[in-house]
């Protein structure tokens, strides 16, 4: 097969040729006029509202390539185009090759009669799509729980219209590859694999598609590569269009998700050979072995929602997924590697590539399997009607679903297919107006036609309708405790407080979450001083949640103590957001196994916004990624006040084996006194939650009051902690806490490492460490630290430049932002330079 690659550089120019600049393909029309200097960076400030002209226009792509005559005499000549960004019209020497409507389709189009040897032009037009918008909307109402209406009657990423944490900012352009194949015999068109687990062996069925363009007899060739070394093959000559063969694979060494194993992965080529035996097609899978499947029992709840990897159920840990830039031709490898370790380094197993976003490029999902990261992959529709009454529509949207199943059914990390994202819920509770879209038009897309799709392309792997769907059958409940998933909005959207989540009985949340402000490097990116009031019009821009920064605040004030000043505003935030989730997630551990999984509102930011993830946009952790990181650990130590006010203390373990812990207390007074301490020996299982010991400080809380005290828990497998958390008796904005005497040792590593060890004289809750060096990376911080004990924080750069030199680093704690002011100066405690190499 020959191969013309039509990426990197193009022309791009508007109908009016007011604009004609060099363009960069994949791209999109936004990056263009960024790079020819022609637009100001559309995150900073209010500059979005200044760019939404960018949006009206037409805008025209053209490039120049050459053809050399043995692609020319090619029997077949495609053109490939894996994702065109959205309403385009594409012309090869001045002649019209084909209209496209669905940025999510990978196009084929024969292109033979339309091109020549030597030069040849290509051109790609892209129409706005608002005005198609605006008329559909005047026949037929779409409704979009967002500010953008009639949205659905493109199939184009839903948050590219805005979203309640992402700008408004409609893109168009060449998103992903495009090349030209020229072919004389054949080429494999598609390719399922399918895995039959026996005793000790794994049966792989390869069935392929090849799309013949000659009478000339072919042959195909598996060869299945561990590690480079070849360990199963199989070949079959075949006359047809369709091949199917298998091969054996012994004693498989089997994928599983981050924490409960490996994840080996082997190379599957499937080869097309000509008579001759000449290779003239290849593909090549990396697979895993594994089955992994969502289970649904009835129990003594209702039925059960738990996924299994390998037969062995599993507590889901993780977050949902949106894209990862506005721009999402931006995004590079290395950025999807470091979201998806930061994914693995807070402990996760799982993401949901929610359905408002795209379907992730094929890096992402290479990097899941890599990780053990699991992926719940939302087809992509959210929060709106859609014209599913349409059959062109659900033709073309069928298409999609097929072209985006193909390229990625491959991959051991996806564990579920999801029709959509809060479909049901809107037409549950909040009925939307059967005008738009009633339930006999939803189910007709997502109860049949998309079902049917999944099971043909991907037979091994399950489908679930929507999130959250209620498998109830009447369809008047949504998010139900007793089966399916829920969102959990009832926090923040619904205000109701953070205890509310110890009520919530809910099998599997797939969402629920709480807003926090970025912190302020990540802020100054789009403000200037001016700007620094929290009730700024550029802070309000950079929030897109109603009401949303007054609902940090009102939460704020249930918890916390007015903090003093802008930035310390910001941290606050983002300590309130961790407490927030913590609590929710350690209930839900507590429920396990009724609950099953917990993946919290949002991973990551598509810029930079005040907004519920724990990643913001530029990578950096929010105090909510660190305990995340202690919130999801394999062994999970938690203490919850009973109705007769005991402290009930819990373990949670997602370990494969039993597992024998050491329990240690001390209850500490907030001076740092330690009033009462005790422990505890327990045997827990795999994969149980368990209350453990239940002890009765109700004499202690008479003699000192509330506020004074706290409760430092630790779960020990010898002298290793798994588990450390910290028990409050009441919000910590009544508590007496003091001011810490954070004394802090700086021990060189290496060369670019080196490690803070953190010792206090009294509690001191969510202490973190700061550097000036904005790419350092942190092993741990927002964590808690008592009387008698060290925290270590391994501090690395990449660069050579040490920390200590730049002098510049403070540790910080919860009373560093709140007045009564203490003197500031000294709750900066400087970072003290001894140097002491190991
Ligand atoms: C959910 C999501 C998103 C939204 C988030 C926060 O329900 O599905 O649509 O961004 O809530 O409001």
């Amino acid at each position: 097969m020959l191969k013309i690659k039509l990426t990197g550089k193009w022309q791009v120019k508007d109908s009016k040729d007011k604009y004609h600049i060099d363009a960069n393909v994949p791209g999109c029309i936004h990056t263009d006029l960024l790079n020819a200097g022609l637009i100001e960076d559309p995150y900073y400030r209010d500059n979005e509202n200044k760019l939404q002209w960018i949006s009206d226009k037409k805008w025209i792509y053209t490039r120049d390539f050459e053809v050399p005559s043995d692609v020319y005499k090619s029997k077949r000549i495609m053109l490939n185009c894996q994702g065109l960004d959205t309403f385009s019209s594409i012309n090869i020497n001045g002649r019209k090759i084909a209209e496209t409507d669905n940025m999510f389709r990978d196009f084929f189009f024969d292109i033979k009669p339309f091109i020549r040897t030597g030069s040849n032009s290509i051109e790609i037009a892209f129409n706005p799509v608002l005005p198609y918008i605006n008329k559909n909307q005047k026949q037929r109402y779409l409704h979009c729980w967002m500010d953008f209406k009639g949205s659905g009657y493109v199939r184009k990423e839903p948050c590219n219209f805005g979203w309640d944490w992402g700008p408004k900012l409609i893109t168009c352009g060449i998103w992903k590859d495009i090349e030209i194949i020229a072919y004389n015999t054949a080429r494999i068109d598609d390719c399922l694999l399918k895995q039959r687990h026996g005793r000790k062996k794994v049966r792989l069925e390869i069935d392929t598609e090849i799309e013949k363009v000659s009478r000339r007899s072919t042959s195909l060739e598996v060869v299945v590569k561990y590690k480079n070394k070849t360990i199963a093959s199989n070949t079959c000559a075949f006359s047809g269009k369709r091949c199917r063969l298998s091969v054996t694979i012994e004693n498989p060494k089997l994928w599983w998700p981050n924490g409960m194993g490996k994840q080996p992965l082997y190379d599957v080529s499937i080869r097309l050979k000509d008579a001759p035996g000449y290779c003239i097609d290849e593909l090549v899978k990396r697979i895993g072995l594994r089955k992994l499947e969502l289970r649904q029992k009835p129990d003594k709840h209702g039925v059960s929602f738990e996924f299994a990897a390998n037969g062995k159920p599993f507590f889901a840990k993780g977050a949902n997924w949106i894209p990862a830039d506005s721009f999402a031709n931006r995004v590079t490898r290395e950025n999807y590697y470091d979201l998806l370790q930061s994914a693995v380094d807070a402990n996760m197993n799982m993401l949901r590539v929610w359905g408002g976003g795209i379907y992730e490029d094929d890096v992402f999902y290479d990097i899941c399997d890599q990780l053990g990261i699991c992926v719940w992959q939302d087809f992509m529709f959210a929060c709106a009607t859609y014209p599913t009454y349409d059959e062109r529509f659900v033709e073309s949207f069928s298409t999609e679903a097929e072209d985006n199943i193909k390229r990625l059914r491959h991959h051991p990390s996806i564990a579920l297919w999801c029709g959509n994202n809060e479909l049901e819920m809107g037409l549950v509770g909040d009925k939307w107006s059967d005008t738009c879209m009633d339930w006999g038009d939803y189910s007709s897309l997502f109860d049949k036609v998309l079902p049917k799709i999944v099971a043909k392309h991907d037979p091994q792997r399950q489908y679930w309708p929507s999130s959250p769907h209620t498998p109830a059958g009447d369809r008047t409940v949504h998010n139900c405790p007793n089966s399916g998933d829920a969102h959990l909005w009832d926090v923040w959207h619904g205000m109701e407080p953070f205890e509310w989540f110890h009520q919530a009985k809910h099998r599997f949340v797939s969402e629920f979450g709480f807003q926090s402000f970025p912190e302020p490097a990540t802020v100054d990116s789009y403000t200037n001083k001016q700007d620094h009031n929290i009730a700024s019009l550029v802070m309000d821009h950079h929030q897109r949640s109603i009401r949303g920064n007054a609902r940090i605040m009102a939460y704020m004030l249930d918890w916390f103590k007015m903090p003093d000043g802008f930035e310390n505003t910001l941290w606050l935030s983002q300590i309130l957001q961790a407490l927030c989730i913590k609590t929710a997630v350690e209930h839900f551990r507590r429920q396990m196994p009724r609950c099953m999984g917990t993946l919290y509102w949002q991973l990551n930011d598509c810029w930079p916004v005040a907004s519920w993830s724990s990643v913001d946009y530029f990578g950096r952790y929010k105090a909510l990624h660190w305990a995340a990181k202690k919130f999801y650990a394999p062994v999970l130590v938690s203490a919850i006040q009973q109705k007769n006010d005991h402290t009930a203390v819990y373990l949670s373990s997602d370990l494969n084996g039993q597992k024998t812990v050491k329990l240690v207390w001390e209850l500490f007074t907030t001076t740092g006194q330690r009033v009462t301490s005790g422990n505890k020996m327990v045997k827990i299982g795999p994969h149980k939650s368990l209350c453990v010991n239940r002890v009765d400080f109700t004499g202690y809380i008479k003699q000192f009051g509330r506020g004074e005290l706290i409760l430092n828990i630790k779960a020990f497998s010898g002298k290793k902690v798994l588990s450390h958390n910290t028990h409050l008796f009441c919000q910590p904005k009544y508590m007496n806490l003091q001011k810490p005497n954070l004394n802090v040792e700086i021990r060189k590593v290496d060369e670019y490492s080196q490690e803070a060890i953190i010792t206090t004289d009294v509690p001191a809750l969510w202490v973190w460490v700061k550097t000036d060096q904005s790419d350092a990376k942190y092993s741990d911080n927002f964590f808690d630290v008592f009387p008698g004990e060290q925290q270590r924080v391994l501090i690395r750069c990449t660069g050579k430049q040490s920390i200590i030199k730049a002098s510049n680093a403070d540790v910080r704690s919860l009373t560093s932002l709140s007045r009564p002011a203490h003197n500031k100066k000294a709750n900066k405690t400087r970072l003290r330079a001894i140097v002491k190499h190991y």
